[in-house]
């Protein structure tokens, strides 16, 4: 197909179906159906064991992971208790909350939504990115009108709390180009991998990303390949951390690769963890950590510093949380 016709034709499909508003996505057709395995669901740090339950509703009931993983963030998504995800996330030095996301399936169909303001769900709207159009990512103004054409839900960002620390933080940080800090307690971004009854592997990805950021940054969170990577043959992997440094090894596409080669999900994300560390000069600070989980439902994370954990629930396990291993102390 020639370019043109190609963007024709795409724009006219991407368009029919924004015209066809389907007000919320039925639950997914199950794929490779009659294959057997058990469903596991991971997410990053301890805010993911209520994401988790959320996920566990779908896959303990036969669902698809792409549902698990969708439904199990929007409840981070959701929390006003949360600093670093949805709502309650903090904004950009300007006061605006910008949020990014992506999701991914087990078809290597993926969609993305970066800088994106107001709406509740930024993980819905990737999904519909993913499934409407013919696009993977959209962003900011065009994100916010897209999911407004598709009928989300809206929000009202800063909420009263954050928009007083932001205050607060303003008067302390008069240098207007003072880097924020990104410090290893706070906790950050939620990715959730998930893989169901029939063995299909997706996750997802969402975040307010750095606190107090430059007005237009965008980190890995919402990046394929970057903040979340899945390869049904192989496994999946998604980050959480300073986004800068992940996004310049492609940090869970390299994971992914290290599980192709053999590596347990714990080794594959300790040797992805270890190139970042040989790319900087300079890890004072820098916290990375990747979680990871293979075909056969191994999972594994690891991070630069400590004070990285995960949360797993399984049908053998009740929910816990795991300290992954780290490469150095504070
Ligand atoms: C980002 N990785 O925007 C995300 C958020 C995060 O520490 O995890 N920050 O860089």
């Amino acid at each position: 197909m020639k370019r043109r016709s190609f963007f024709k034709f795409s724009l006219a499909t991407a368009f029919t179906s924004i015209l066809k508003p389907q007000s919320i996505f039925g639950m997914q057709a199950l794929k490779n159906p009659g294959r057997n395995s058990n469903p596991v669901v991971i997410s990053t740090w301890s805010h993911g064991i209520e994401a988790n339950e959320a996920a566990w509703k779908v896959l303990g009931n036969s669902g698809s992971s792409l549902d698990a993983v969708e439904q199990g963030v929007k409840i981070t998504e959701s929390d006003l208790s949360n600093r670093s995800v949805g709502i309650g996330g903090r904004p950009d030095r300007t006061g605006h909350v910008t949020l990014d996301a992506c999701i991914m399936d087990e078809r290597s169909r993926c969609g993305a939504v970066a800088c994106i303001e107001g709406i509740l769900h930024p993980i819905s709207v990737a999904r519909a990115v993913m499934e409407r159009t013919q696009h993977v990512m959209l962003v900011g103004e065009g994100a916010r009108s897209f999911a407004l054409d598709c009928g989300f839900e809206t929000c009202k960002t800063p909420i009263k709390e954050v928009k007083k620390d932001w205050k607060e933080w303003k008067k302390e940080n008069k240098e207007a180009f003072e880097k924020p800090v990104i410090n290893h307690e706070n906790h950050d971004t939620i990715g959730m991998l998930a893989i169901d009854a029939q063995g299909n592997i997706s996750g997802s990805c969402t975040t307010s990303g750095w606190a107090y950021k430059l007005p237009g940054r965008v980190g890995d969170s919402p990046i394929i390949g970057a903040g979340l990577f899945i390869d049904n043959e192989v496994g999946g992997a998604c980050a959480t951390g300073m986004g800068e440094a992940i996004i310049r090894i492609a940090g869970s596409h390299t994971v992914v690769e290290f599980m192709r080669q053999g590596h347990h999900p714990e080794k594959a994300c300790k040797l992805a963890v270890e190139r970042i560390i040989s790319k900087h000069e300079d890890v004072q600070g820098l916290q990375c950590g990747f979680i990871a989980i293979d075909k056969s439902g191994q999972v594994g994370g690891y991070s630069v510093y400590n004070g990285f954990n995960y949360a797993m629930k399984s049908s053998d396990t009740e929910k816990i949380l795991i300290d992954a291993p780290f490469d150095r102390k504070w």
